[in-house]
């Protein structure tokens, strides 16, 4: 599932300092985002564009999805936490079993990590820990694993480490030498590759930022399959690959 970027976008939260966005090429660099997944072989729901909520095309914050259950979040961002009205109505056409964050728990989905039957759940500006807490309740009373992760630095969780399959991570920053995540084979970005390590994998292929080529180098070497897409214009708001859709 994507969201159509609006034009109030360029308007959206961010702290990065990398200007204002150019909104013709994000709407090409979504168009492309749209097609690659589509070239993974996946099947596409694409919601209208929303004025009302500037940072909606980031779609993955709102939910939480498995196989057998979907969950709606509380955003930590006042100004996103109505993006969940719209995506509970269209998750309905695809599931039965909801769960929710509730207030005073705020979550984001960008902070979920799922790891075959492990989910890492991040603590960040916009997770706290009642959210943590209940995601974590949620997920094990349905026979998950869950761990919480403290953030030092990073905005989500998935700022900075994304699962490859086959027991790999890539992982940047904080990540690197982090205990929790000791158990797994390593793929290590470098500090000016950091924003790399928010790719996905989608049906064998791994989906990175263009540009990054000391990163995409070890990727390939590591065997992986690589589509590189144009992301300057989601990088302007603090997005990455993984936010811009919900996968299930
Ligand atoms: C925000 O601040 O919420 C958006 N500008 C960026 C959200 C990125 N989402 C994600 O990393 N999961």
């Amino acid at each position: 599932m994507v969201k159509l970027p609006s034009q109030s976008y360029v308007n959206g939260l961010t702290t990065s300092n990398l200007g204002t966005p150019d909104y013709e090429l994000l709407l090409k660099q979504h168009e492309s985002y749209v097609e690659a997944l589509k070239s993974c072989g996946v099947s596409i729901t694409c919601l209208q564009k929303s004025e009302e909520f500037p940072d909606s095309t980031f779609v993955e914050d709102a939910a939480v999805l498995t196989p057998e259950f979907a969950v709606i979040t509380n955003p930590g961002a006042e100004t996103r936490n109505g993006e969940i009205v719209e995506i509970e109505s269209v998750l309905k056409d695809f599931y039965e079993k909801f769960h929710y964050i509730k207030t005073p728990g705020t979550l984001d989905g960008g902070d979920i990590l799922q790891i075959e039957n492990h989910f890492y759940i991040g603590i960040s500006e916009r997770t706290n820990e009642e959210g943590a807490r209940q995601l974590k309740e949620i997920v094990e009373s349905e026979g998950y694993q869950a761990t919480i992760v403290p953030l030092q630095k990073f905005f989500h969780l998935k700022t900075g480490i994304a699962y490859l399959g086959n027991n790999a991570i890539i992982v940047a920053g904080e990540f690197i030498n982090h205990p929790e995540f000791d158990q797994y084979k390593k793929i290590i970005v470098s500090e000016e590759e950091e924003y790399t390590a928010n790719c996905i994998l989608v049906n064998g292929s791994l989906i990175i930022p263009k540009g990054y080529e000391k990163t995409k180098r070890q990727i390939e070497e590591a065997g992986y399959k690589t589509i590189e897409l144009e992301t300057t214009e989601f990088q302007k708001q603090d997005g990455g690959l993984s936010c811009l859709s919900l996968r299930f």
